[in-house]
């Protein structure tokens, strides 16, 4: 754990404190994310937190700390295990490092288009893997939307796969990010989100890919001229609260959390649609050149993922035979 959780968890004990003001005590929920505010992780989260305002008369009070002032998505999801942090919307990125069946979601182009995602997602393979949160302390309120995954560089325009030859690319912290950039030819170095702005700026990396809500909302388009339509991820997200903030909570708020969570839930799903419908012209007009490359060569590059033993079996919790039948399932249900 880094200084930066040490300090969330000094601030959160005085911020889970029950404050007596009008009769009845008041509980604050800290929710942080890595993302800008205007983001829509972070617009989510603000509706979230009136909802639950309103539905619990005052009593329960959520805080959001964008822009990973908290720590990293890593660090955040630790401090929920360690109940140093009350909440976090993340994205998979980092999941697979707590519970490595969300590797599964980290596959290229698993999905076809987003009903195939939330039907995964929403259902029975999504709802399971959720589920094993708990045992490691956290506990999901329902699957977001970060969102379909683009690259931006600053070296040239992306059209096939060969144009990915050496790139140096930030990828999210898992190894099957790398392995799909490395199938693609291009370089890849593993940092948290936070890091990335500036690495892009300094020229640490050339390249970097995220969904266009992240990419416009974080002001890529400053550092970075070209953005390929490669939609090579979906990135699903994921509302956590800590297992203890859980189990500490009534009944009756309990329930206020978790049905807030899925309202706000939806809205965030139609706020990264209607992201992805306006953000290409955005991101066009602040300069960036846009291509759309035939993705058929892309998927053909990545294939040797899905046939990796390590990437199988720890989909598999560290059972191969686990591991494939899971892939094959999401493949049948995504299509
Ligand atoms: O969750 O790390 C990433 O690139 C994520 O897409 C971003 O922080 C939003």
């Amino acid at each position: 754990m880094n200084t930066k959780a040490m300090v969330v968890g000094v601030v959160s004990m005085f911020a889970i404190a029950v404050v007596a003001t009008t009769g009845y005590a008041k509980t604050v929920l800290k929710l942080g994310t890595s993302t800008q505010p205007s983001h829509i992780y972070n617009l989510a989260a603000e509706r979230f937190g009136e909802i639950v305002a309103e539905k619990s008369g005052g009593e329960l009070e959520v805080q959001v700390f964008p822009a990973a002032q908290l720590g990293s998505e890593r660090d955040m999801v630790e401090g929920l295990q360690m109940g140093s942090l009350e909440m976090t919307l993340t994205s998979t990125g980092p999941m697979g490092n707590f519970i490595p069946q969300v590797k599964l979601f980290n596959l290229p182009f698993l999905f076809k288009d987003r009903e195939s995602c939330y039907r995964v997602l929403d259902g029975e393979i999504g709802t399971q893997i959720a589920d094993r949160f708990v045992k490691v302390g956290i506990r999901s309120l329902g699957w977001y939307e970060n969102g379909f995954r683009n690259i931006t560089n600053s070296k040239r325009p992306v059209k096939s796969p060969a144009d990915m030859d050496g790139l140096k690319i930030r990828v999210m912290e898992d190894d099957v990010f790398i392995l799909t950039m490395k199938a693609l030819g291009a370089s890849p170095t593993p940092m948290a989100f936070g890091e990335l702005y500036t690495a892009l700026e300094q020229g640490v990396v050339d390249a970097q890919e995220n969904p266009l809500a992240v990419i416009h909302s974080s002001r890529f388009f400053e550092v970075q001229d070209y953005l390929a339509m490669t939609g090579h991820f979906y990135s699903p997200a994921v509302m956590l609260i800590s297992e203890i903030t859980w189990q500490s909570l009534s009944p009756e708020n309990q329930k206020i959390v978790a049905d807030a969570a899925k309202e706000a839930r939806d809205y965030e799903r139609e706020l990264s649609i209607k992201a992805d419908q306006e953000l290409e012209a955005a991101c066009a007009k602040e300069g960036m050149v846009v291509t759309h490359p035939d993705k058929e060569p892309f998927v053909k590059a990545v294939a040797p993922v899905y046939n990796n033993p390590s990437v199988i079996k720890a989909i598999g919790g560290g059972n191969a035979e686990e591991g494939q039948k899971l892939i094959d399932a999401a493949k049948a249900a995504a299509m």
